[in-house]
């Protein structure tokens, strides 16, 4: 059995995270022959941990990379010898095995590794010291110092180089102070590779970091197309539909399945929270009727059960201004301009003049950070289909077709979208600047 991993993109939102589940729990229905483990790229922003935690949602375990690790190729001890025993009990484990190290103890705990060249080394050092060997030596004579150990979660490369770099021809595994097993030069003929599914995003720069030394083996996904590369031909299913979670729930259907309650209650978490309860004009009839069925299976109003989950939103004068802008930041580069919006989700504009101020300069130091021309965050009502447009001052601007507040400020009703609805709109003015 193989592990496969499903992850979503780097700063995880809802859907990512949900979709990831979700997927999960139908292919390890449908594919026995494999295990599929949701894992989350990134860290959750307090708001989204507020809501699955409100929710009683367990979010997918944290991964931090799936590059090829000494866990995977380790070799797990199978005998026990003791250090005073004679050679002659080690006799037998090479006839049967012929290993080119094997972990030697010490009352039970690992005290060292021994391998061919330290048993011929010591028997080649006495016939040419002594000129004949006159009794079975125990294994502590033989046993040379010990090398440093490696840890299960070094990295697979790093540990090749440390191999490479003694000259024993093998290394004792440790998870912290504990031996767990060892590797020997043959475990690093060839690097394992993590099998990935990728939900919620398909290119590898928004993917989980060492995505280039995985096998993606499926992608499914509801943003534009500019894929990984892969080497062989894989399942892709992206639509264009208001959620992932929506793609994954046509899936349950086409393999005549019902999500349970608690998978249904993720997987519209996802679907609510990426179409911004419906109202986003990334919204399809699809999305609608897919969010009427998981509603009745986990027996929720989705009016209700939306406007629970955005009160745990936390205001914008509440959070830190860097964090809340950067939380879901895009960046775009069009004729040249480097442009990056952000967007924020609140429940009510009515505060905004509270935190105007400091949204605005924490944006210019953001712009200036990441060298952009011109920043921008949208902040979303996601009750009452409203934004209003905090920018850092761009001679393209004028051309924008929403009312000015005041400098920098404006307002944007019935506007929910980014890439809908404000990117072109930005993109629009950029282009309009230049003629
Ligand atoms: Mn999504």
């Amino acid at each position: 059995m193989s592990k496969i991993y499903i992850t979503g993109h780097k700063n995880p939102d809802l859907d990512s995270i949900c979709s990831a589940y979700a997927y999960s729990v139908l292919k390890n229905q449908i594919d026995k022959e494999n295990e599929y483990i949701p894992v989350r790229p990134g860290h959750l922003s307090d708001s989204n941990k507020a809501i699955l935690e409100a929710l009683s949602i367990t979010p997918p375990v944290y991964m931090r990379n799936v590059y090829p690790k000494v866990s995977d190729i380790m070799l797990e001890p199978t005998d026990k010898l003791e250090a005073d025993e004679p050679l002659t009990a080690l006799a037998k484990v090479y006839s049967d095995e012929n290993p080119s190290v094997v972990p030697i103890y010490e009352n039970g705990k690992f005290l060292s590794l021994l391998s061919v060249d330290d048993i011929s080394g010591w028997f080649m050092n006495k016939l040419a010291v002594e000129g004949r060997i006159s009794d079975v030596p125990t294994i502590r004579m033989l046993l040379k110092g010990r090398e440093d150990p490696v840890q299960t979660t070094d990295l697979f490369e790093d540990a090749k180089v440390a191999i490479s770099g003694f000259k024993k021809r093998g290394l004792a595994v440790f998870e912290g102070e504990e031996f767990k097993g060892y590797v020997t030069r043959r475990c690093f003929l060839r690097a394992p590779s993590y099998k990935v599914i990728m939900v919620d995003h398909n290119e590898a720069r928004q993917s989980i970091t060492g995505i280039e030394s995985a096998t993606v083996v499926e992608i499914v996904d509801h943003h534009r197309l500019d894929a990984t590369k892969t080497t062989l031909p894989i399942f892709i299913d992206t639509e264009p539909l208001g959620s992932t979670c929506t793609i994954v729930f046509q899936m349950y259907n086409r393999n005549h399945l019902k999500p349970d309650e608690y998978t249904a209650k993720v997987m519209l978490t996802g679907l609510i929270s990426d179409t911004l309860i419906l109202k986003s004009p990334t919204t399809t009839q699809t999305d609608i009727e897919t969010a009427k069925s998981l509603a009745k299976l986990c027996h929720v109003d989705i009016e209700e059960f939306g406007r629970e989950m955005f009160t745990h939103v936390e205001s914008l004068s509440k959070r830190d201004p860097e964090k809340a802008i950067l939380s879901d930041f895009k960046k775009y580069t069009e004729k040249e301009v480097q442009i990056g919006i952000g967007q924020c989700e609140v429940t009510t504009l009515k505060d905004v003049e509270d935190y105007k101020k400091k949204y605005l300069e924490t944006l210019e130091e953001i712009r200036e950070k990441e060298g952009l021309t011109w920043a921008a965050v949208m902040i979303t009502n996601v009750l009452k289909e409203h934004s209003i447009l905090l920018t850092t001052g761009y001679k393209a601007e004028k051309h924008l077709p929403y009312t000015l507040v005041e400098k920098n400020v404006y307002d944007m009703p019935n506007v929910m979208s980014r890439k809908k609805q404000l990117l072109p709109q930005m993109l629009y003015s950029l282009g309009a600047m230049t003629t």
